[in-house]
């Protein structure tokens, strides 16, 4: 069986639209995917029939809604194969997933001296936040270097790590350069350190299939948006034993267990890191997207992503001056470009004029960049409604780039 492609389009309503006179050719789902109609259908339904804020109401009303949204829980720690719902907990992002674990792991358990190991190819997500921590509290953060294909090795991550390495934080895929990283066995050696590991799952989730039990990572962070579900709602699972030695996050409603003005007691998990009321029906759909990519089914994703991976990037290396940045052996269906007559911004721009939408800049990955001595790159990224004429399509508005810019 192979992923039926024309009913996939028609899911996504917006991918028959025109733009600039010409059909839309989507090709950024890494900054953020379209929504398939059962997501939408799912958020307006529930929005108009059984909405009501969660784990307060006595009424009726009230907890149907909070057996919604911990259902759409139970599909999280399903999607990622966590062994407990109580291990998934909701955040706006993954931005906010790392976020917390460094404020809350981190400015309980990480102290002076102690190191933070990340990677050269990390989003600013994953880089700012230590930063912050190494200000605050004096961390030394420590880098791994990154391969000229892209890659970043098993042997210089373990080089990276020392005895004073306490926490590894690193991306299961480069949003910039596509690279799937052996997060398997980097958890393994960071483990062995006693070091605990945080991965950034945001560019695997949505091309992966994710097993955080097999990884044996501590924490997975992934943003709902980048799934084919709505932005507002993102996912961290946490081992139970550290979320539960873990302080809270935030503070508010809904995270205690009982509050006076002499002391305050928390909430057992997943509560005690969900303060405030949550984005209710962004769960809801998220759950709807989570069950929709999955009854695509991973090997038929894996297999029409990795022939658009291979097909776009047989096309684009014909282009004349066109070269890839980041050629590694495993990567996801994502394709960064520098073009030697143009910028990528200007690129984007002529590429939008033909209803081609891609990601020109430095991705929020500046020290990737700089590592390849580009400032930015052009980045065609697919998802699972993307086609080999999609890239045909990028391939030709190329070419009228290069009749702009080689006049
Ligand atoms: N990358 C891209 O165009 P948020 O914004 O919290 O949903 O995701 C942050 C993030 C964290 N890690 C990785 C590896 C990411 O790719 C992203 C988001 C988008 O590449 C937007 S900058």
């Amino acid at each position: 069986m192979s992923l039926n492609i024309a009913k996939i389009r028609a899911d996504f309503p917006i991918l028959s639209r025109q733009v600039h006179g010409c059909p839309l050719v989507f090709l950024d789902s890494a900054a953020s995917a379209q929504k398939p109609h059962p997501v939408l259908e799912t958020m307006r339904e529930f929005q108009e029939t059984e909405y009501a804020n969660i784990h307060r109401g006595a009424y009726w009303l009230s907890q149907v809604a909070t057996e919604r949204f911990e259902a759409a829980r139970g599909k999280a720690r399903a999607f990622l194969n966590a062994a407990k719902d109580k291990e998934i907990i909701f955040t706006r992002n993954a931005t906010e997933s790392i976020n917390l674990i460094a404020a809350s792991y981190g400015r309980a358990f990480l102290f002076a001296g102690d190191e933070v190991v990340i990677t050269e190819l990390e989003h600013h997500s994953n880089i700012v936040p230590w930063q912050m921590l190494r200000d605050e509290k004096g961390i030394v953060l420590k880098v791994v270097p990154v391969t000229d294909a892209g890659e970043v090795t098993v042997e210089d991550f373990a080089a990276t790590l020392s005895p004073k390495t306490k926490l590894a934080a690193f991306a299961h895929v480069s949003n910039a350069l596509g690279t799937i990283l052996p997060v398997k066995e980097m958890t393994k050696l960071a483990h062995e350190r006693g070091a605990v590991v945080l991965v950034d799952g945001c560019q695997a989730a949505p091309h992966l299939p994710v097993d955080v039990q097999d990884i044996d990572c501590d924490f997975y962070a992934f943003s709902g948006h980048k799934v084919y579900g709505p932005t507002g709602i993102g996912v961290l699972y946490g081992r139970e034993a550290l979320l539960k030695a873990m302080p809270p996050y935030q503070g508010g409603g809904d995270m205690i267990s009982s509050v006076s003005f002499a002391k305050t007691t928390w909430a057992p998990l997943p509560a005690k890191f969900e303060a405030g009321t949550p984005a209710i029906a962004q769960a809801v759909g998220l759950g709807a997207a989570l069950d929709y990519l999955s009854a695509l089914g991973w090997n038929d994703v894996l297999a029409h992503e990795h022939d658009l991976l291979a097909y776009a990037t047989d096309k684009l290396m014909g282009v004349e001056g066109l070269s890839i940045v980041g050629q590694a052996r495993d990567k996801i269906s994502v394709v960064s470009f520098t073009l030697d007559c143009a910028h990528p911004h200007d690129m984007a721009t002529i590429l939008d004029r033909s209803g081609v939408a891609v990601r020109a800049g430095h991705h929020c990955a500046q020290p990737i960049m700089e590592r390849f001595g580009v400032p930015a790159t052009t980045r065609a990224s697919f998802g699972v409604y993307n086609t080999r004429a999609d890239a045909d399509a990028l391939v030709a508005a190329l070419g009228r780039v290069m009749e702009v810019f080689r006049r």
